[in-house]
C-alpha cells in the first residue's frame, strides 16, 4: 500500500531536476512536564508514504531513481530496559523494506551524497535543518503540501478496504451503545460501551475526541465532558470512530433515551433525515461540496417552516441565511488518515463568506475515490437564537414562541460516510438510520 502511496506522490513532481522530498515521523509526546506518554501515533503525512509505525523516524524520498531511504534512531540499551528491544537495522529493512537505512545523524552526509538542487519539506522546521548545509541548497515548503494533499484525497482500493473495515466496527460499536441504552445512564457510560466495541476488535485509536451529548448538551458541536445523567423524554447525539490501520471512521447518530420518539422529536429528526437522505442520493462525480451543503439547507428550512418554528417564503429565509442560525456547520468533511482529511480547499479555493458555510470543510467538485461525511444537523443554540430573536432583519423570519420551546430541546445530526464512485456513491455507514430501525433496535 505504502509503495503505491510513494509511487503515486513521485508522479506529480516534475522529474527534471535532481530533487528529493524530505519527510518527518512523529516522536512520541508527553503531558506537559511529566513522563506521562501519550499513545504514539504516527503523522499522517509519513504513514502514508512509509508505513513506519514507530516514532523518532525520517525519510527521503528520492524523486529521480524513486529510491527510499529511511532514518531511524539509534538507541541505547536503556531503551531496551524500558521498551522492550533495539531494532537492528537489518530489522528495520526487513519490516518496511526502504532500499535504504540509515541513522537519522546520517542525514546530512547522505543528502550531500545525493547532492540534490532542491529539497521538497513539509514545513519552515524541516527547512530549517538545511539552512547550514554545506553545500548550500535549496528548500521549498509548498509544491509538497500539494502534491500530498492531492495524492491523498483520492484514495486507492487498499485505503477504501482500510476505512470499510474502520466502518464495520464503528456500526458494531453504535449498534451496542444504542440497543443497551435506558434513561438515567451517564454519557461516560456510552464511551464505555462503545470503546469496549472497538477495543476487542482491536482498534484502539480514535480517530478524534467522541461527542456523547444528552439533551441540552447535544447543541454543543464540540461537547467533550460526557459526565452528564441521561433522562428519559431527551435525546442523546454521539458523534465518534476509531481508527483502522490509520483510517478514520466518523458517524452520528441521535436516538431517544428511553426508546421512542415523541412526535416533535420524530418532526425535527425527519427534517434532519429527509435533507441527509436527499444530499447522499445526489452524489456522483462532478458534483460540488458547497452545492450540496446549500441544498440541504434549503431542505432543512423547508422542513422547519413545515413545522412552524420559521415563518415566511423558503427563498427569503435562504436569502437571509435564517439557515445558518439552526445549521452553524458545514455539510461534512473529506475523511481519511485524518478525520478532517486533506484536500479540502485546492490551492486558490477560499472560504465563503457567508453565515454556516464559510464553516464548510471541502469546497471542490467531488471526484471518484474521495471519501467525505454527510452530516446536516439541526440546533437550537441559545447562545444564537437569543440574539437573532432581538435581531430585526431575522426576527421577522422566526417563531419566537415555539422557539422558546425548544431552547433546552439540543440538537440533532445525523452523519453517514461516503465514497464517491464512478457514477454515484457507496454508503460505508449502515447502522440503522430511520427512526422505526432505531426504535426497533432499543426496544427487541
Ligand atoms: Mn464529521
Amino acid at each position: 500500500m505504502h509503495y503505491k502511496h510513494r509511487d503515486k506522490l513521485y508522479s506529480l513532481f516534475s522529474q527534471t531536476q535532481q530533487s528529493i522530498i524530505f519527510l518527518e515521523g512523529a516522536q512520541v509526546m508527553y503531558r506537559y512536564q511529566t513522563d506521562y506518554e501519550f499513545a504514539f501515533r504516527q503523522e499522517s503525512n509519513f504513514w502514508y508514504v512509509s508505513g513506519v509505525n514507530e516514532p523518532d523516524c525520517m525519510a527521503i524520498l528520492n524523486i529521480d531513481s524513486k529510491e527510499f531511504h529511511l532514518f531511524v534512531p539509534k538507541r541505547d540499551m536503556q531503551y531496551a530496559v524500558w521498551h522492550g528491544y533495539v531494532k537492528s537495522l537489518n530489522q528495520y529493512r526487513s519490516e518496511y523494506s526502504p532500499d535504504h537505512v540509515h541513522y537519522v545523524d546520517e542525514l546530512h552526509e547522505v543528502v550531500k551524497k545525493l547532492e540534490p538542487s532542491i529539497i521538497f519539506c513539509l514545513d519552515e522546521s524541516s527547512q530549517k535543518r538545511f539552512r547550514s548545509h554545506e553545500p548550500e541548497v535549496t528548500t521549498d515548503s509548498e509544491a509538497l503540501i500539494e502534491a500530498l494533499n492531492d495524492a491523498r484525497v483520492i484514495k486507492t482500493d487498499e485505503e477504501l478496504k482500510c476505512l470499510r473495515k474502520a466502518s464495520q466496527v464503528n456500526d458494531e460499536a453504535f449498534k451496542r451503545v444504542i440497543e443497551s441504552w435506558k434513561p438515567g445512564m451517564y454519557e461516560y457510560q456510552a464511551k464505555a460501551i462503545f470503546t469496549e466495541v472497538q477495543m476487542s476488535y482491536g482498534l484502539q485509536q480514535d480517530a478524534y475526541n467522541g461527542i456523547y451529548a444528552s439533551g441540552p448538551n447535544s447543541a454543543i458541536l464540540h461537547y467533550v465532558s460526557n459526565t452528564r445523567q441521561t433522562q428519559d423524554g431527551e435525546l442523546f447525539l454521539i458523534d465518534a470512530g476509531f481508527e483502522y490501520k490509520g483510517y478514520a471512521a466518523d458517524f452520528s447518530r441521535t436516538f431517544p433515551v428511553n426508546g421512542r420518539f415523541s412526535t416533535y422529536q420524530a418532526a425535527l429528526y425527519d427534517v434532519v433525515f429527509t435533507a441527509q437522505k436527499q444530499v447522499i442520493e445526489a452524489i456522483k462525480p462532478g458534483i460540488r461540496m458547497e452545492d450540496l451543503h446549500m441544498m440541504s439547507a434549503s431542505t432543512m428550512m423547508e422542513g422547519l417552516l413545515d413545522i412552524g418554528i420559521v415563518k415566511g417564503s423558503l427563498n427569503s429565509i435562504m436569502e437571509a441565511n435564517i439557515f445558518a442560525l439552526f445549521f452553524p456547520h458545514g455539510l461534512g468533511h473529506f475523511l481519511g488518515l485524518d478525520t478532517h482529511d486533506v484536500g479540502g480547499y485546492p490551492k486558490g479555493v477560499e472560504r465563503i463568506d457567508r453565515p454556516g458555510i464559510f464553516y464548510l470543510r471541502a469546497r471542490r467538485e467531488l471526484e471518484a475515490g474521495m471519501v467525505i461525511t454527510i452530516e446536516p444537523g439541526i440546533y437550537f443554540v441559545p447562545a444564537v437564537l437569543g440574539p437573532a430573536l432581538k435581531d430585526p432583519s431575522k426576527q421577522i423570519f422566526l417563531n419566537a414562541k415555539k422557539i422558546h420551546q425548544f431552547m433546552d430541546f439540543g440538537g440533532i445530526r445525523i452523519e453517514d460516510n461516503i465514497v464517491v464512485t464512478k457514477n454515484s456513491y457507496e454508503n460505508l455507514t449502515h447502522i440503522a438510520k430511520e427512526r422505526n430501525e432505531i426504535e426497533r433496535l432499543m426496544n427487541s
